[in-house]
């Protein structure tokens, strides 16, 4: 009967300690690994995870055997033999976590080494952060996004600083986290390996709108050409509507003709087009009831419509409404509207 549930346990927890190293090894927890840093980040996950599993079970597994085996014997009323200790049991169960931790110790070390070593020709991406929102800038360009975009397959060195509170940039996808310190510049060095769409998470508490923060940007991995694509598409539309709106304004090549001291331009083929909304400004003639924007709006669309008093009618281009997205149209608009 004793040697029956000896063996019962031995096995029991054997099967316990393989079934341990099976879940760490097979059942992925983790969401997918989409830089060089995760599959190292998870390797010693695994790692670890396989080393505690191994632990627990057995350690549990011989806690159980004892309660089993040793439990004292029914009308067995006397007290158990006085134990002093044993030097050696000692020795072996200090020694062997101690080296577990070194292991652990060297294993994280390693890879914390391999995940920071510097590639040639980065791309540097700097990382606002602010009550609840992400911007990303791309130095070289006017491009500002609260997307974050990437080519795959090229080093990033991310700078991260915050305009008010500590946050934490946080991209689970790359197995990364660091703080956004106002005042402060950290760096990171990301290298991604997967296109696909992450989410970019706020990794510290930092008031009411911190779970927004997870919601409002995405990473957004792509080939390389999508990624100039983006980059080009993007360079010419600042986030703010203004800017935006004077981007367009030289853009489209308006300066050439029109002054407006918001952009700098100082044509005179064309009225100035500074304060269009004064009613009892210079562009009044136009007025005539019409709403503000849609008069705007139709003198580019369609400049013979009405003729500003004192300019000839044919020189502005009357192409702009196929040259112009309705998107940018609109913003461009607004903008001139804007102008006092
Ligand atoms: C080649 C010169 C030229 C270019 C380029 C040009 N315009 Fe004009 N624009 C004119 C002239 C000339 C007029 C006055 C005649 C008319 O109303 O059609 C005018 C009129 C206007 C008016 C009406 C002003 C008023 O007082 O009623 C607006 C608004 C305007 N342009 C906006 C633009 C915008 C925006 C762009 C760029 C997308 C642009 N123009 C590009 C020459 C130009
Ligand atoms: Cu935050």
């Amino acid at each position: 009967m004793k040697e029956r549930t000896l063996l019962v346990v031995v096995l029991v927890t054997a099967l316990l300690v393989v079934a341990g190293i099976w879940v760490a090894q097979n059942v992925n927890l983790m969401p997918a690994e989409a830089s060089t840093r995760a599959a190292l980040v998870d390797q010693l996950f695994r790692a670890m995870l396989g080393l505690a599993a191994v632990i627990f079970l057995l350690v549990e597994g011989l806690l159980l055997f004892s309660v089993l085996r040793f439990r004292q014997p029914r009308g067995d009323d006397g007290d158990a033999l006085p134990v002093h200790g044993n030097r050696a049991l000692e020795i072996v169960w200090t020694l062997i976590p101690a080296l577990i931790v070194i292991v652990i110790g060297f294993y994280s070390f390693r890879v914390l080494a391999a995940s920071e070593i510097r590639e040639e020709n980065p791309l540097v991406v700097n990382v606002r952060s602010r009550q609840f929102a992400w911007t990303f800038e791309y130095p070289g360009t006017s491009v500002i996004s609260s997307d974050l975009h990437l080519p795959v397959g090229r080093q990033v060195r991310f700078l991260i600083t915050s305009d008010d509170v500590i946050h934490s940039f946080w991209v689970p996808e790359f197995r990364v986290k660091r703080d956004a310190t106002p005042g402060q510049m950290a760096e990171l060095l990301v290298t991604p390996t997967r296109e696909g769409t992450y989410p970019v998470r706020c990794a510290e508490l930092c008031g009411v709108g911190h779970a927004a923060m997870g919601l409002s940007s995405r990473v957004i991995v792509e080939s390389d050409e999508a990624f100039q694509a983006w980059l080009t598409q993007a360079a010419a539309l600042p986030a703010d509507p203004i800017e935006a709106g004077r981007t367009l304004f030289k853009r489209y090549g308006c300066p050439a003709c029109h002054a407006l001291a918001d952009a700098g331009a100082a044509g005179v083929v064309g009225p100035a087009l500074d304060s269009l909304a004064d009613p009892n400004g210079p562009h009044a003639h136009a007025h005539g009831g019409m709403d503000i924007r849609a008069l705007v709006e139709q003198s580019v669309l369609d400049p013979s419509a009405a003729i500003a008093p004192g300019f000839a009618d044919g020189l502005m281009p009357k192409d702009f409404g196929t040259r112009i997205p309705a998107n940018e149209l609109a913003i461009l608009v607004d903008y001139l509207v804007a102008q006092k």
